[in-house]
């Protein structure tokens, strides 16, 4: 038996037609009524009384799992039902909300919006029912007039938890419902303006709106002109000033009628694509530095305040992005008049997502198979409501200027139902572009104006840009997936992005980590009760932690997109301005020289150089002679924000170091023995290791040191852990449980020499390797290996060597590159210097623990009274836990540190990429070679 809800011909009842938003001024009331409301929830709508005498409270805007009723849950691509559209489960919870409200005076007209309610909602004044409304991410008004009344007055609405419309939003996000935006009334004169609409370009503003009214328009607080206009008025404005993200001008523009004031705030700016298919803002070619954005709180769920969204908004400006693509589906109006004020490109996407139509047969590979044709995108029955779902965002966003792009949704498939949404948005709109990834994954290309494309490689994008079957530009409308410890490939492809004109960038996929907070524990999929299919931790793939604060892939992103890159070669240094619309003479320039990270002075110059153009500089440098490096820094900073920096290495002379005689080393059945002034080690011939390091009469280590090649995997290593670790009984070279056996060790020449290897359990030993170790007279120990690795071993996370120190090693301090976490293909978010650190401050809180913390380039690593040195530099990691630890932890609270520092002086750590939902590693980022060769020192710091 079909419910009016599973009914996809009825998906609104009196709901008004959609209109440009505004809140009305003037003598019109807005009554916010978000607030305490009286809640009942019910398991099944069947339930739902005629009179509800038990009532709880919640708060308006919420999302009901989050106050108690029913868990959350976490599913990407899978329906959390059967795939039977257009029925939901027979027991569809509800939610019902009520509240009182007053009404000082009943006059003129009196309208109930919705900013957001999940799915549907039927809404109620006064006990008699309004109408009905679905699209839970769509504006929703109805004219309550005929029921309200003077004084006081009841709202109840009853949401529904599951909807026919449900089909339609299966994003990749935790699964909520309730009203979880701002719900309000409006109270306007008889004869008010319904609809304006507001179509600026390069010079003119031209307002259309039914019948007559007043309209002034202003420039920053200037009143350029006050007329009256009867439909429609153009208004050439003199001398504009163009609106574009990073200078967004805007003219006010007030309506009046009856008494009634409409107040928009307008941007001028044109969007085109050149003949090479750049994207071109008022005329200038812009790549896209873009995000996806979901509304998404730790505590609160879908729910974010005004004040959360600008603070996303400007965090994204201060990481030098331009652009927010909203994933997937629309915001409020408010999250739009923010990026047309703070300045941002935006991607428009509707409330469209039919991901779970994958799933729903059985063996299925994971492919659109759009000619079954029982996708909806391709059923008939469901056009109504796809080209509806767009109507209402283009009707309600169309003012304003920071949209330049409108979307039909996501990972829907394609058919006829989208060429529908499409056709009636060119009619409609035909200033802005058309984004539809559907339609470049049917290879329909032509349907949409930008070739749009998620997680393809550096190669699919290279030959994207220079075929000739692309006419259009091309756009990364999800890339770099951000979850976990990365992402590792968001500088290169921003390299790309910038070498042809044809490619305008895109949107990292994601802004932030969707969790719950628990306990002080973020949780995601799978830990909460009843959750009958989720996606695990699938959802935390922020580019910055739920709380907004940042972690290294932020920087690295901050880097991609800075407003300068810089070259030096001898001695010029040369700076391009990346900006589109600022001149860098907005900016202070610095630069600086550093020699073994001791700073010398900073030169700060107004740098005048155009948008696109290059300013070449002579530094001032004679080569010195030095012991680790010398850096040429630069900084680009404006009102005490930092927007870029950049590192060029300049050339030096190493010091020349006198090598101390070998000490003599005594043995005895295990162990090698080596003391001298202030210093005593033990070594041991059957572990291959020190056991013992006493200096000043202090023991240095808190176990034998080793080598090893496992690391806890990162989310995006999720594919490798297979072939690494021992999960699987065939597959792996189960180097989490490794074995270290010495085949031979002796003293020859006062050197330790020694032959061992290394085995994965069940497995043949994936290294064999050699190692020297000369012990100076003063202690230093010089330690040489060479290693083979397995010819048909697959490339491996890292090689080094443990350390397990003790507590007294927790601070330390290293000339290398930090201060963030650095990996091979996420490093230009760090540069190389002298550094202090701790071992609380290289922790980095990822919501499922992993490998972090590793520093490359380092010369010089001192904890304790150890100082591991190498002249070829290492890669070093300190940390509290052990990989084991790491590995084993699911979430936060399940990590032990056992009171040690566990040190890593590693020959090579591979590159972190994006594989998580991204192309595999690249090669060049794999540690793949078959035979290394490394050498370090440790100097022991034993008083003079
Ligand atoms: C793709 C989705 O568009 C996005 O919503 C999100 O799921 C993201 O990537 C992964 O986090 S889905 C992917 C399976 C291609």
């Amino acid at each position: 038996m079909m419910r009016a809800y599973e009914n996809i011909q009825f998906t609104s009842e009196n709901r008004k037609s959609p209109r440009s938003y505004y809140i009305p001024g003037g003598c019109s009331q807005y009554l916010l009524l978000n607030g305490e409301w009286k809640f009942a929830y019910f398991n099944r709508d069947i339930d739902v009384p005629e009179k509800i005498k038990q009532w709880d409270k919640i708060n308006v805007p919420s999302c009901w799992q989050l106050y108690g009723y029913e868990n959350p849950n976490y599913t990407n691509i899978n329906y959390p039902y059967p795939c039977d559209p257009p029925y939901v489960p027979t027991d569809n919870p509800c939610g019902v909300y009520e509240r009182e409200f007053e009404l000082e005076k009943k006059w003129g007209k009196v309208y109930y919006l919705f900013e957001g309610v999940s799915s549907c909602a039927y809404l109620y004044i006064n006990d008699t029912y309004v109408g009905f409304t679905q699209g839970s991410h769509l504006q929703a008004e109805f004219d309550i007039t005929e029921y309200v009344k003077e004084g006081t007055n009841k709202v109840t609405v009853k949401v529904l938890k599951w909807c026919c419309g449900s089909y339609l939003e299966d994003q990749d996000f935790l699964r909520f419902n309730g009203i979880f935006r701002d719900t309000y009334i409006l109270q306007r004169p008889f004869g008010h303006i319904e609809d304006v609409e507001i179509i600026p370009n390069k010079k003119n503003i031209h307002i259309v709106s039914e019948g007559a009214c007043e309209v002034s328009i202003a420039f920053e607080g200037e009143v350029l002109v006050q007329t009256q206009m009867e439909n429609e008025f153009t208004y050439e404005v003199e001398n504009p000033v163009l609106w574009n993200a990073e200078k967004p001008a805007l003219y006010d523009v007030v309506l009046k009628r009856e008494g009634e004031e409409l107040k928009f705030r307008i941007g001028l700016r044109t969007i085109e694509v050149s003949n090479q298919y750049e994207l071109l803002i008022n005329g200038m070619s812009v790549k896209l530095h873009g995000v996806n954005h979901h509304d998404t709180h730790q505590y609160n769920g879908w729910c974010q305040t005004d004040e959360e969204l600008r603070k996303d908004l400007l965090l994204m400006k201060e990481l030098n992005m331009n652009c927010v693509r909203t994933a997937h589906y629309p915001p409020t109006p408010k999250f739009m008049e923010m990026c047309d004020e703070i300045g941002l490109y935006v991607i428009c996407e509707t409330d469209i997502e039919t991901h779970g139509f994958l799933r729903r047969l059985p063996n299925v590979e994971y492919h659109f198979d759009m000619d079954s044709n029982d996708w909806p995108a391709s059923t008939l029955e469901w056009q109504g409501e796809h080209v509806e779902r767009m109507e209402r965002m283009v009707e309600t966003f169309k003012n304003y200027a920071s949209i330049i792009m409108w979307s039909t949704g996501n990972e829907s498939g394609h058919g006829v139902n989208h060429v529908a949404m499409i056709r009636w948005t060119r009619n409609r709109d035909n200033s802005r572009l058309i984004h539809c990834e559907d339609a470049s994954r049917k290879q329909q290309i032509h349907n949409a104006d930008v070739y749009s494309r998620m997680y393809i490689t550096f190669e699919e994008l290279e030959k994207a840009a220079v075929t000739k079957d692309i006419c259009m530009p091309v756009f990364l409308c999800e890339y770099s997936h951000a979850m976990g410890n990365g992402p590792g490939d968001v500088y290169e492809y921003n390299e790309i992005f910038d070498k042809y004109p044809k490619l305008i960038g895109g949107c990292i996929w994601e802004w932030t980590d969707h969790v719950v907070m628990v306990d002080g524990v973020a949780k995601y999929g799978g830990d909460f009760e009843g959750e009958l299919t989720n996606d695990g931790n699938f959802c935390c793939d922020g580019l910055v932690f739920a709380d907004r604060s940042f972690k290294a892939g932020t920087m690295e992103a901050k880097a991609a997109f800075q407003p300068i890159r810089t070259s030096c070669e001898d001695g010029v240094l040369s700076v391009y301005n990346r900006l589109d619309f600022t001149n860098l003479n907005e900016y202070d320039f610095t630069y600086w020289v550093e020699v073994d990270g001791v700073k010398g002075e900073e030169v700060t110059l107004n740098l005048d150089v155009a948008p696109h153009e290059t300013v070449t500089l002579e530094i001032p440098y004679t080569e010195t002679t030095c012991q680790y490096g010398v850096y040429l820094n630069t900084r680009l900073t404006k009102a005490d924000k930092e927007y870029a920096q950049t590192q060029h290495e300049l050339s030096y002379k190493v010091e020349e170091t006198v090598s101390e005689a070998s000490l003599t080393l005594t043995e005895d059945q295990y162990h090698i023995y080596a003391s001298g002034e202030g210093f005593q080690y033990v070594f041991s011939k059957i572990y291959g290791g020190f056991t013992s390091m006493i200096v000043d009469g202090v023991e240095q280590l808190a176990g034998t040191s080793k080598f090893s090649m496992f690391r806890a995997t990162t989310d995006n290593d999720a594919k490798m852990r297979p072939f690494w670790a021992n999960v699987n009984i065939w597959q792996g070279e189960n180097l989490d449980c490794a074995f270290t056996k010495v085949y031979e060790c002796d003293i020859c020449d006062d050197k330790i020499l020694l032959k061992g290897s290394l085995a994965g359990i069940s497995r043949k030993p994936v290294l064999l390797y050699d190692m020297e170790i000369r012990i100076t007279v003063g202690g230093t120990v010089e330690i040489g290996f060479n290693g083979k690795i397995r010819e048909d071993a697959t490339w491996m996370p890292r090689l080094g060597m443990e350390f397990t120190l003790t507590e007294q090693a927790s601070a330390f301090s290293y000339y290398g590159r930090g201060p963030w976490e650095n990996y091979c293909d996420m490093s230009h978010c760090a540069s190389i210097g002298a550094y202090e650190s701790d071992v609380d401050s290289e922790y980095v809180n990822y919501v499922y623990p992993q490998e972090h913390g590793n520093h490359m380039n380092v010369k010089r690593l001192t904890l304790g009274k150890l100082e591991f040195q190498s002249e070829d530099g290492f890669e070093c990691n300190v940390s509290k836990y052990t990989i084991d630890d790491l590995d084993r932890a699911k979430h936060t609270d399940e990590l032990h540190p056992d009171g040690n520092v566990h040190v890593r002086i590693d020959y090579k750590v591979s590159g972190l990429g994006t594989a998580s939902c991204g192309p595999d590693l690249p090669e060049k980022y794999r540690f793949s070679e078959k035979e290394v060769t490394y050498r370090f020192k440790i100097v022991n710091l034993h008083k003079e």
